[in-house]
């Protein structure tokens, strides 16, 4: 636990802000190193460790900075979402892709003890089973995004395979969270939504009404990516990402659930190209095989979510 030094790239993103904080607790400050792409450091992120500015694509830079701190452990979380992804294709597979391959090579090369890198439900496409989506099934993602993620996972588990590299990842649901916003995503919505609710009492929902999606609470993600990195190596049977599962959901269902607190919030809907995103993943997904090997069990559903977000976002 002690010699452990985690180095977070990507670390003012949704998921990074929340990462750090978690594994600052978990180890002390001066283990857990945080870096993005962007100088500023996230407002939750100021004084609780050190921080430097770095491109994920730039492995020299990488490089210097594992060795200048004798970085053991690397979290890259730098990615272009599948939103976001769609409207640059190369320049999301560049960010996606290249940054892992080199970071994959760097970890060989120094030995790195631990490497965690994300993955997505964006991985499943149309060709898949759409509810109870098994870990192994058809796997033929239509978005930039979800390709990137699944040859990612190929990636991941070939230097596993060839060097003994201790990569580890999830296939993350929609993650909802108030501590930083998402950025380019086709799930953002069922953020955007708590945000306008106490706002302006009105959302108009990019996605369909009946379109139900797999979401999970940052707690629960964070919670369930720090038991998969702690748990020991032999328990780890799968090293393509696991499916990861808390709750489906649809517009209409978060909707209503809101208006348990905010009677007179309203909800429309305008689809846009993202429906065709949502359209193309699972609605529900199978995590047995988390649950099997290293005992994962989500705690929030919509309802304790729902409370808990309007609860922080009304501070
Ligand atoms: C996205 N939030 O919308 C991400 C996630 C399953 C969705 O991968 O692109």
């Amino acid at each position: 636990m002690n010699s452990e030094k985690i180095l977070i790239i990507g670390a003012c993103g949704q998921i990074g802000v929340e990462l750090t904080l978690a594994l600052r607790q978990l180890y002390s400050n001066n283990q857990v190193i945080a870096s993005d792409l962007r100088p500023e450091v996230h407002p939750l992120l100021e004084g609780t460790g050190s921080y430097y500015t770095i491109d994920a694509t730039d492995i020299k830079a990488v490089a210097e900075l594992v060795q200048k701190e004798k970085v053991t452990q690397i979290y890259l979380l730098a990615a272009l979402l599948s939103a976001t992804g769609e409207k640059m294709p190369m320049k999301a597979w560049d960010i996606n892709m290249n940054s892992l391959l080199q970071i994959l090579e760097l970890g060989v090369e120094q030995k790195l003890s631990k490497i965690y890198w994300p993955s997505s439900i964006a991985v499943f496409g149309t060709t898949t089973p759409k509810n109870d989506t098994p870990q192994k099934t058809i796997v033929e993602p239509s978005t930039v995004y979800g390709i990137s993620k699944y040859a990612g996972e190929l990636w991941a588990q070939y230097y596993h395979r060839r060097w003994g590299l201790d990569v580890r990842s999830l296939r993350y649901p929609g993650l909802i969270s108030w501590k930083s916003t998402p950025g380019g995503g086709t799930t953002d919505y069922a953020v955007e939504i708590y945000y306008e609710a106490l706002k302006n009492k009105q959302y108009t929902s990019f996605l369909s009404e009946n379109t139900y999606l797999p979401m999970m609470y940052m707690d629960d993600a964070i919670r369930g990516t720090i038991e998969l990195m702690e748990a020991p190596g032999e328990q780890i049977k799968s090293r393509m990402a696991y499916n990861l599962s808390a709750m489906s959901f649809s517009p209409k269902e978060i909707a209503a659930v809101i208006q348990k607190h905010i009677p007179n919030f309203k909800i429309d809907y305008a689809p846009d190209f993202r429906q065709a995103i949502a359209d193309s993943w699972p609605s529900s997904i199978d995590d047995t095989g988390a649950r099997m090997d290293w005992h994962w069990q989500h705690r929030f559903d919509l309802d304790k979510m729902t409370e808990d977000m309007l609860r922080n976002l009304s501070k």
